[in-house]
This record gives C-alpha cells, structure tokens and sequence, in this order.
C-alpha cells in the first residue's frame, strides 16, 4: 500500500496541553499543565512495567526478592507508587486519594493547588490472562492549599476540572478531557510521546452493544433486567450484541468509540453496586458527558451524587444517550420495592 508521508505537524500529548492552556490566557497559570505532564509520564512508565510484566511474568511475584532483595512489588502496588512519587514531586497537587491506599494523602506543605483521585491499575485481577488494564484518573481544584483536606475530594464528579485514563493493551492510548470536549492519544514508543490520534470523540447518539456481567443478573433490580430484556428480544427483532471485557477502561474506551450502553448497576448483593465513585464512575461520566453522552446511576446523574466517604460506591450505567435515556425509563417506571 502506498504509505502516507509522514506528517510534518505531529500533535503530541504537550503541545495539545500547552494549546489548550494558552486557549484559557493569562487566568491559566500552567499548573495543570505540569500536573498532566506529570501524568502522562506516569502513564509511559505504567506502560512498560506492564508490557515487561507480561515478558519476564512481573505480575503475581508478590513476595519474590528482586536484586536488591527488596520485595517484588505486584504491578498495582507499584503503579500506585510510581503515581504517588511523581504527583508529589510535581508540586502542583497537595491531595491524593488512590485505590491502593485506604486514607487520602495530603502532601505536606504543598502549595498545590489540584488534588489527583485515581486507580492506579484498573483491572489488574485480568493481567496474567493479557487483558487490557488501565489507570484512571480525575482532577478537583483545591481552594487553599494550606488547608488541604479529604474535604477537598469529597466533592460530586461535577466538581472536576479535568479526567481521563490510560489504558494498556495492544497499544498505549490516553484519552483524557480538560472540560472542552474529549481527545484520546496513542503512545508513540519509538518517540516516546502520546500523539493525537483520535481528536474530538464524540460518543454515537445511539449504539448496538450493551456491556453488563449478566451473571449477576439472578441479583438484579426489576429495570435492569427488564431494560436487558427490551434489547435482547427487541420488537424491531434486530437484538444488540454483547461486549463485555471485565476491565472497565477496556469496556468504557469500546463504549466511547463504538456507542452503546455499559452497567455496573446495584442489585440485591450489591447495595451500591462496585464501582468506585471518586476514581471510577466520576472519571468515566466526566468523560462520557464530554463525549456527548449520558451516565446515571438508573435515578441520577453520577456527576450530581456527592461521595461521603473517598471509597464509596455508586451504580454505574453510562454510554450513548438514547440507550442510557431508555434505560433509565425502566427505573422511572419502577415503584422501587429494591
Ligand atoms: P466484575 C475490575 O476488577 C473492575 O474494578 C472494573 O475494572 C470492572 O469494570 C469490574 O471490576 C468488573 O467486575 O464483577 O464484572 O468482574
């Protein structure tokens, strides 16, 4: 095939930042734009500690000594210190709430004005099968500084001012959101940077794929089921198909590009459902709603649910807003008995 010549315009993770802080003038102090470079390196090194966990088979060794007899780290826990070293080190945030860590973390005697919810290693059970995992991420302003606290995370989605994930797979893709819209990139390993691939995504109005675990489904509420119902044996006889990868990056990136509907809702063994509110469900409806799309919890908007404590969980339904808005009238209709 003929090859394409190589652009003379390459658009990198940094300068589509630095663009983006230079389109806010002078009010934009270019803190989030070191934070997110802090971010994006995290994000490369992630990258290669997974894609070497696969070759020397890193994953699991929890307890092996490694050269300098120091424990082997298991790639979440090391992710988590990777994320944690380089956000303190940034000087541009001052608190830190990480799945792996039980209390938040305020950085002492920072002067940074963001605090950083993540998951440093979504998925990490799927790793030794190969599939794709990722780190999430979401951004809240804090106040003052001097005053940082667990107050300044315990804020709804709608609070954030910045979200996104890395997802490691075939390829390295970051796809992340400042508040104007959604741009994904795709890392560049010869380069060494994450270049714009994917500027702009805008998640189809309507999909065809619905990602639930139906094995949950002797657990679910009425409308769940009954929703799961209405597209499986649709009146229009053209049923949707079945995407689910149990790695919530994975399903959420598919649901962005290709549209569609992704749950994880709460059920009867599940009050709350599973996901993770601050570093799961925020994130990925900051994301969704960028794109174009709805995320609800079946009775409200994620992003309007205010967490009361940093590893709480919320139900998840989030995707193309026709199929989501569907979903939800089986929960207005519900008379609720859960
Ligand atoms: P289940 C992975 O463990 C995770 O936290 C998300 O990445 C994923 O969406 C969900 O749990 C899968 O949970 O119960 O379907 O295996």
């Amino acid at each position: 095939a003929d090859l394409e010549p190589p652009t003379t315009d390459l658009i990198t993770l940094t300068r589509h930042i630095l663009s983006r802080q230079r389109a806010l003038g002078e009010e934009a102090s270019g803190d989030l734009t070191m934070l997110l470079i802090a971010i994006q390196v995290t994000s490369k090194y992630i990258a290669s500690n997974v894609r070497k966990a696969r070759l020397i088979n890193l994953v699991g060794l929890a307890g092996a000594s490694n050269v300098q007899g120091e424990d082997q780290k298991k790639l979440d826990v090391l992710s988590n210190d990777i994320m944690v070293n380089a956000l303190s080190a940034s000087g541009k945030c001052s608190v830190m709430v990480s799945e792996e860590v039980d209390e938040a973390i305020i950085v002492g005697g920072s002067k940074g004005t963001y605090a950083v919810v993540f998951d440093p290693l979504d998925g990490s059970s799927n790793i030794d099968a190969g599939v794709n995992v990722g780190t999430i991420f979401g951004i809240y302003k804090v106040a003052d500084p001097s005053k940082a606290s667990v107050a300044d995370v315990l804020k709804p989605g709608k609070d954030l001012v910045a979200a996104g994930y890395t997802m490691y797979g075939s390829s390295c893709n970051l796809v992340l959101s400042t508040g104007q819209g959604v741009d994904g990139f795709t890392l560049d390993e010869a380069l060494g940077e994450f270049i714009l691939t994917h500027p702009d995504i805008k998640i189809p109005s309507r999909g065809k794929i619905y990602s639930f675990n139906e094995g949950n489904s002797l657990h679910f509420y009425e409308p769940t089921n009954k929703y799961l119902e209405s597209i499986k044996y649709p009146a229009n006889g053209k049923p949707y198909s079945a995407r689910y990868i149990g790695s919530m990056v994975a399903d959420v990136h598919r649901t962005l590009l290709y549209g569609g509907i992704f749950g994880y809702p709460d059920d009867k063994k599940s009050k709350d459902g599973k996901l993770r509110m601050l570093y799961e469900a925020f994130p990925m409806s900051f994301l969704t709603e960028q794109a174009g799309g709805v995320a609800t919890t079946g009775t409200q908007r994620i992003l309007d649910v205010v967490p009361k404590n940093i590893h709480g969980r919320c139900p998840v339904f989030l995707g193309s807003k026709d199929d989501v808005e569907d979903l939800k009238k089986f929960y207005a209709a519900w008379d609720g008995e859960k």
